[in-house]
């Protein structure tokens, strides 16, 4: 179901758009670091017909870019690492990514394997923290859990988000602040706006336009009468002004988890199940806000030292009673800690997730 969120007014909405840096090859790279450095390019091999995916931005010195046939791209850059890739694992990444997400808000618009709009705009109401912060906190967490980087754009419409992250490449980030869209677009070639190919370029470079500044200077109905309805379009869209909402979809999660780290570092067992029963509740709240069940209850545990060890449990069936979820959970718990070494941070995940919530259990 795909819904749209019309909750905030239009000029004041917090849109994050953000673009992992060339995606394939940088997990070529993570996966086989003797690659890093070099000119990776992913799309097979050079004297195979076909075009190339990506390619690292070592590669894209030499001139090589996606959708450039490979036989092209080895006369460029014949000492490139050619690779064939694996669409597999690219798309594991790129849930993963999705999941870290999906953590932030539920206003996600997923636009590619490695691309997203996120609406921020009640998250960081709710945070009270800047949006940069927020910004450079996802950034940092993918790179925690992938070794990947990426790029973020943040503006008040998703137009001036998407140019902001792909100005700020790679691993940057780049906030337009609301009011200065216009003077941010100004000096760029016109063909950074969306809708202007190759050709449309070239017709309006021929009629003496070249950046945006060249297109602001025109007036709507200048616009609409060269361009029509298209230049309704470019006329919006050389000021930065775009007002499509982020259309997210409301899709159910894969795993639901919860977790804390302590300001002190804890070893009282009573307290410890005290905030293991806390935390099953929240997770839970979202189990039932969701209709699903869970089969398998994962503990996470980070001790004093920073040794981390996760620790799950398999149920016989799914189940989505609070009592029976925490009384495994505690279980889990007791099995896996006896007070030493002391406790840093607590998590629990449920997984394993269906919506079969209406049947009856075994138990
Ligand atoms: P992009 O985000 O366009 O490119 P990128 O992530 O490789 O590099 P950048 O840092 O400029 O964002 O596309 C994401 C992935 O989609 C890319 O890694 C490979 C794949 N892709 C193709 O297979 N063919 C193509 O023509 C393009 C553009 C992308
Ligand atoms: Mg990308």
């Amino acid at each position: 179901m795909v819904l749209h969120r019309p909750r905030v007014a239009e000029s004041m909405r917090c849109i994050f758009h953000i673009d992992m840096d060339a995606f394939f090859a940088s997990i070529e790279i993570v996966r086989n670091p003797a690659l890093k450095g070099k000119p990776v390019i992913v799309g097979g091999r050079p004297d195979r017909r076909g075009v190339v995916s990506t390619c690292s931005y070592e590669a894209r010195v030499f001139g090589v870019r996606s959708a450039m046939p490979l036989s092209e791209a080895y006369r460029l850059c014949p000492q490139g690492i050619f690779l064939e890739g694996s669409y597999e694992t690219y798309r594991r990444y790129s849930s993963k990514i999705i999941d870290i997400f999906y953590n932030y808000t539920p206003f996600v618009e997923v636009v590619s394997i490695d691309e997203a709009y996120l609406d921020m705009s009640d998250v960081l109401a709710e945070k009270g923290i800047s949006a940069k912060m927020l910004g450079q906190e996802i950034r940092q967490r993918i790179f925690y859990e992938t070794q990947l980087t990426c790029s973020v754009g943040i503006a008040a419409n998703k137009l001036v988000a998407k140019i902001a992250s792909s100005k700020s490449k790679p691993n940057g980030l780049l906030e337009i602040i609301p009011g200065t869209e216009a003077s941010f677009l100004a000096p760029l070639p016109i063909q950074s706006l969306p809708g202007i190919g190759e050709k449309t370029q070239m017709l309006l470079n021929r009629d003496g336009f070249y950046t945006v500044a060249d297109l602001q200077a025109l007036t709507l109905d200048e616009f609409s009468h060269k361009h029509g309805a298209w230049g309704y379009h470019y006329f919006f869209a050389s000021r930065g002004e775009d007002n499509r909402p982020v259309q997210w979809e409301e899709s159910p999660p894969k795993s639901i988890g919860a977790e804390t780290t302590f300001e002190k570092d804890q070893v009282d067992m009573a307290f410890l199940v005290g905030e293991l029963k806390r935390l099953i509740a929240k997770a839970h709240r979202r189990l039932r806000m969701h209709k699903m069940r869970t089969k398998r209850l994962s503990l996470k545990l980070r001790y004093s030292n920073f040794r981390t060890v996760t620790r799950s449990k398999t149920l016989i069936t799914h189940l989505n009673d609070l009592n029976l979820i925490e009384q495994f959970a505690i279980e889990l718990f007791e099995e896996n800690y006896s007070g030493y070494p002391p406790l840093r941070l607590i998590g629990i995940s449920l997984e394993q997730l269906n919506d079969s919530y209406w049947q009856p259990t075994l138990f």
